[in-house]
């Protein structure tokens, strides 16, 4: 499906509009991720050098362990005050999303701010909300689309803060390099961003190694409530807003649960289903391997996401609803030979 109204533009076209700029906004989506963050923080970062006035602003809390990143205090959840900021910006910049809904409670003030609206993004099939859209859904990460972008600048001082920003997006959005999209552009880029002093060691450690015990306790209970479906194919784990409660873990500590369902043998598709407190909204992640489009199902759902790994939120369903629906909907993939189309 691809939406007519959209042109791409190139690198030296954004870089442009953004030089022609003296006040932004960059956003991303809702439970942001160490590509949301990485990219919004390296843009910040190289309009610092440029002198323009650049404030990030997000739906959604930053999770733990992206809080190591240098600059992670310029990294804001959307108060009421921000409103006028927002609306006398020259141009939004919303960052690894392409549907306005997911930003949440800053939908409105963004689309009614005259403020150019940029997407930068590598997820498919975009919505049309925008006026300049960099959209390439080859590109493992955000991270690298604003690497090149930033590229586009002759004079681009490529500082630490900048290279371990775009780091731990293309890190993370990789899966550490691991995932398909993964090219040997990725690989040089990364080596400019060692060289130019991302601490590779320290990212990795912070990102991954460093768990509070209250996660640990909910990735228990997690994995504890998993259930087998379609001959042990698919597997569904389910967080309560109790369990929430009981281990003290938080919003964002369910990241990285998910990818452990297509770990277990045989499993060709995972789903973690959680309902969380002060979230009216049951949120559903997928994970799958092979020839299950996982991004289909969400996209049913009103989510969206990649190929092998994307997510819905439904409103007015309980956990068990939720549940039901998932186990119902993922049986095509299960119960009849698969005749899917093979993307990648
Ligand atoms: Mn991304």
């Amino acid at each position: 499906m691809i939406n007519e109204k959209i042109k791409n533009s190139t690198e030296e076209e954004l870089h442009k509009i953004l030089l022609n700029t003296k006040k932004i906004t960059i956003t991303t989506h809702v439970s942001p991720d160490g590509d949301a963050i990485g990219s919004e923080l390296a843009l910040y970062f190289y309009c610092l050098q440029r002198d323009i006035q650049a404030r990030i602003i997000n739906c959604s809390e930053t999770p733990y362990n992206l809080q190591f990143l240098s600059g992670i205090e310029n990294v804001n959840v959307y108060k009421e005050g921000d409103k006028e900021y927002i609306m006398n910006s020259d141009a939004v910049f919303v960052l690894d999303l392409n549907s306005s809904p997911r930003i949440k409670v800053m939908e409105d003030v963004v689309l009614q701010s005259k403020a150019i609206k940029i997407v930068i993004d590598h997820h498919i099939e975009p919505s049309f909300f925008a006026d300049y859209y960099h959209i390439d859904s080859a590109s493992a990460s955000t991270g690298e689309l604003i690497w090149k972008i930033l590229n586009c600048d002759k004079q681009l001082k490529i500082t630490p803060e900048i290279a371990s920003a775009l780091y731990t997006a293309i890190m993370t959005d990789t899966g550490s390099f691991r995932f398909p999209h993964t090219t040997s552009e990725t690989h040089l880029i990364i080596a400019e961003l060692i060289k130019y002093g991302a601490d590779h060691v320290k990212i990795y450690e912070e990102v991954y190694n460093i768990i509070p015990y209250p996660a640990v306790l909910l990735q228990g209970e997690a994995y504890a409530s998993s259930e087998l479906f379609y001959d042990g194919k698919l597997v569904v784990m389910t967080l309560t807003k109790e369990i929430f409660k009981k281990t003290g873990g938080l919003d964002s500590d369910i990241e990285g649960i998910v990818e452990h369902t297509v770990t277990i043998k045989g499993v060709q598709a995972g789903v973690l289903i959680t309902e969380r407190p002060n979230d009216p909204e049951i949120r559903i992640s997928f994970r799958s391997k092979g020839d299950i489009n996982v991004r289909e199902l969400a996209v049913e759902l009103g989510g969206g996401g990649h190929f092998h790994a994307a997510g819905a939120r439904l409103s007015n369903a309980t956990l068990s609803d939720a549940k039901k629906l998932v186990i119902e909907k993922t049986g095509k993939f299960f119960e009849q030979p698969l005749s899917l189309d093979s993307g990648g």
